[in-house]
């Protein structure tokens, strides 16, 4: 029976070694994120927001509530029909503005009147700045992962609110309290002039990096410029149903579009590997009209994405976790 004493001996050792490399690699706890988006003109917002649910699916990351920084009437009851379809309606939502609301969407009412939504308009969500404190509060500290995939209005009111009744802290030290890092689509490195920065409050954005003392990753324009998703290949593979392909539809008929927002969200869950390199070697400065450029003066907290696999292998991600499931 020598042959059969081999034969246990060697399977033991693959057990062993099997057992080995589970244990080298735990499955990464959830990322607890707070999504803040304009959900309005473009629709790479559409795309992140339905990455994020496909994360979630996967135990990759827990939505703890999104900030919707619009101007736009029907942005809070298309992100919150996105949300619901994904079976996730008790997401809580709040908004940047409530008055003086504008329709120049191609398709956030078209989305929030084809699916169910707790929103008529914007006015019926509560206030961004409120939630942001409120969603804060109740986490553990150094916990929470922000990423902005809009212009910054909001992030800058949470971080000059004062202390109230939701917390004794004020906005800059509840965040350095409870989040962890951000990640930020915005900016164009080296140097450059991008739509989340200037448009339409250069201030804001001045405002929350020049109160930041946390760790912050900027996806710029020119990286998600290369990445074009939500074209005839996600098409084919998507669910007609779904409120990501009318959205892609009514957009663009298909013609794609490049994967600005989504790129922030790929890092915040999955991190930098293998998919970019992350340029550490200075810091991100903006002038008053909102353009900036990365300086040589490293401060060991900011940090902007580069390409570093290929644009196919990133785009063919984003495509995948774009496509999601729907929860009954
Ligand atoms: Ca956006």
């Amino acid at each position: 029976m020598f042959w059969v004493k081999n034969l246990c001996l060697i399977l033991t050792g693959i057990l062993i070694l099997e057992s080995h490399a589970c244990a080298q690699k735990p499955a990464a706890p959830p990322v607890s994120v707070i999504l803040d988006t304009d959900m309005d003109s473009d629709v790479d917002d559409v795309g992140a927001l339905a990455m994020l649910h496909a994360y979630e699916k996967r135990n990759m990351a827990r939505i703890l509530g999104i900030i919707v920084t619009s101007d736009e009437k029907y942005s809070a009851g298309c992100t919150d029909a996105i949300n619901r379809w994904f079976g996730r309606k008790d997401i809580p939502i709040g908004v940047s503005q409530k008055d003086s609301l504008r329709t120049f969407s191609r398709y956030t009412r078209q989305i929030s009147e084809r699916f169910p939504t707790r929103f008529t308009t914007n006015a019926d969500a509560e206030d961004g700045t409120a939630l942001y404190r409120k969603l804060l509060a109740a986490q553990p500290d150094t916990s929470v992962v922000i990423i902005t995939i809009g212009h910054l209005t909001s992030l800058a009111r949470l971080m000059t609110s004062g202390p109230d009744t939701i917390s004794p802290l004020n906005g800059a030290d509840l965040v350095k309290r409870k989040v962890k890092r951000w990640s930020c689509m915005g900016g164009q490195f080296p140097a450059g002039k991008e739509a989340n920065f200037y448009r339409p409050d250069p201030a804001s954005t001045i405002i929350c990096l020049a109160k930041w003392e946390l760790p912050v990753t900027f996806a710029g324009w020119e990286a998600g410029n290369q990445i074009v998703t939500g074209g005839p290949a996600f098409k084919s593979q998507s669910n007609p149903n779904s409120p990501t392909y009318h959205a892609y539809d009514l957009y663009n008929g298909f013609a794609g579009r490049a994967s600005w927002d989504q790129l922030s969200v790929l890092e915040a869950i999955e991190g930098t590997d293998p998919y970019f390199d992350l340029r550490k070697d200075g810091q991100c400065k903006v002038a008053p009209d909102g353009s900036n450029q990365w300086i040589s003066l490293p401060n060991g907290l900011h940090g902007y994405l580069s390409i570093r696999s290929s644009v196919a292998t990133i785009r063919e991600r984003i495509n995948m976790l774009m496509l999601g499931t729907r929860n009954p």
